[in-house]
């Protein structure tokens, strides 16, 4: 017989326990009677003398076990009577259904409520005391002695329910890209040279050479679909040394890229909005639980509550030279050729609050591996190229574009860039022999997750987040 786990999948009983306490909650009406064991952590510990009322939580819920000396062996009882707060325990006992609480006349019935009448169990692991962070009482302490103590915080309800989304925000994203015929791949993390701009690598020593942590899957998508793989995704750590200190920078990241043979930039934006879409239509037919419980914890903050509003499509697209116009006429300070920053992107933002591609920039804004468009000028005169950025309000989710696949020029983009065309050739050596037009992009998981969840700062979606001050845990 299977049980009842998260989002109601099955899960096979272990050694440690025959049911989630979930189950236990909503299918108590045909247990009462039967014998259990059930596991979790001690959320409460209350009652004196000869009873104790020992409320449990596990992935799946909540559910009261109640002790009483006479039932049960003294010592263990003892000892879970004396237990703390966020102790593991297992307990064994028949269900039943707890006495109902007393209502006015004339009131409804509450729903009937069962738990557990103990005749064994066990302390698996005792807790130390007091905890560094709050679990069930809401204590308030900064983010970084929540992220010291995340083995904690990820116990607390919202965070907890933050990260079971932000799986499930990956699966989706990939359950939509498979359907549109990509497939998984892994690129090495161990890399010999930049592909995002050299300034920002981590050096290591790998044997008698040197060697860096990979920024990104770029070059490594690119070789897998000129050898015919024709459509992939990938989901893998990106390292940056930045030093950068923002709620929207860390020095890894997970990245979520795709890159396609036979498509442009605008083939695989579509292949993103249609991939966003997906992503937001699954969470709000499937995760009203998990935005509920983060909704819950936002709203006793004072926080505004947040909505899964799925975004109509197609996302608008703003060329470049359009959003430079849009910035200038909001008062922003911008000339063709540069960066579209952030206080730039809240101009924009004012009129595009929601998603929205910018396509179109200028070639001397993009990395050398994006197409060279030389039949596009931009207002000036300046060359445009295929590279395009996703933005949500004022944050970036995606750098993405078509991708150079004439050998010769890229080459000469390398040149142009003051890069050296002889550190890349076990790049641009997959261009020799014919290469299929290309486009592709990456995501950044975290910024997503932070549009979804309404939070403040990536750190909050990441599990272990690495930034400039912090290598632990
Ligand atoms: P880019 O460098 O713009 O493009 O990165 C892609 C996306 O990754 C996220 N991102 C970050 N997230 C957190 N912390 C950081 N330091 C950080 N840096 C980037 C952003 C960004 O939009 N090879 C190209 C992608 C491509 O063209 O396919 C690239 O890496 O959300």
């Amino acid at each position: 017989m299977s049980m009842t786990g998260r989002d109601g999948r099955d899960w096979e009983p272990t050694h440690y326990r025959t049911h989630t306490l979930g189950e236990v909650r909503d299918q108590g009406a045909q247990m009462i009677g039967h014998e259990v064991t059930v596991a979790g952590y001690a959320e409460t510990v209350r009652g004196r003398g000869a009873i104790c009322f020992l409320m449990l939580r596990d992935g799946t819920g909540y559910l009261q076990a109640f002790l009483k000396k006479d039932n049960m062996d003294e010592d263990t009882f003892d000892a879970m009577q004396g237990s703390s707060r966020e102790s593991t325990i297992q307990v064994t006992g028949i269900v039943a259904q707890k006495r109902p609480p007393k209502v006015a006349e004339g009131e409804p019935e509450p729903p009937a409520e069962y738990e557990v009448n103990v005749t064994s169990g066990q302390i698996l692991a005792l807790a130390e005391t007091p905890l560094p962070v709050g679990v069930s009482d809401d204590v308030n302490v900064g983010l970084d002695v929540r992220l010291d103590n995340r083995h904690l915080d990820l116990r607390r309800a919202h965070v907890n329910a933050m990260f079971q989304l932000r799986g499930n925000v990956l699966q989706y994203g990939r359950d939509h890209l498979i359907t549109e015929g990509f497939n998984e791949m892994n690129s090495p993390k161990i890399i010999a040279s930049a592909s995002e701009g050299g300034t920002n690598l981590f050096p290591m020593k790998y044997f008698e050479t040197d060697a860096y942590l990979s920024q990104s899957p770029q070059l490594y998508k690119q070789l897998a679909v000129l050898g015919g793989l024709e459509r992939v995704f990938e989901v893998g750590p990106a390292f940056r040394a930045e030093n950068h200190d923002t709620y929207r920078h860390l020095n890894e990241f997970i990245s979520f890229d795709i890159e396609g043979a036979w498509m442009n930039d605008e083939d695989v934006m579509c292949v993103q909005e249609r991939m966003i879409h997906h992503i937001w239509s699954q969470v709000a037919a499937n995760d009203q639980n998990l935005i509920d419980i983060i909704n819950e914890y936002r709203e006793s903050q004072g926080d505004e509550a947040i909505t899964v509003e799925v975004p109509s499509l197609p996302f608008p697209r703003i060329p470049y030279c359009d959003a430079i116009e849009i910035v200038k006429s909001g008062g922003g300070k911008i000339e063709w050729g540069d960066d579209i920053e952030s206080h730039h992107c809240d101009l924009i933002a004012a009129k595009y609050p929601g998603f929205h591609f910018l396509p179109r920039w200028p070639m001397s804004m993009k990395p050398f591996y994006i197409f060279h468009d030389e039949t596009e000028k931009g207002s000036t005169g300046g060359q445009l190229s295929r590279g395009f950025d996703l933005n949500y309000g004022r944050d970036e989710m995606t750098s993405g574009g078509q991708r150079e696949h004439r050998f010769e020029v890229l080459e000469q983009n390398l040149r142009n860039m003051d890069l050296n065309p002889a550190e890349f050739t076990f790049y641009t050596d997959g261009f020799r022999y014919g290469a299929p037009p290309h486009a592709g992009w990456g995501l950044g998981v975290a910024r997503l997750l932070m549009v979804l969840t309404g939070a403040g700062n990536v750190r909050e979606v990441v599990l272990f987040p690495r930034d400039r001050n912090r290598v632990t845990p």
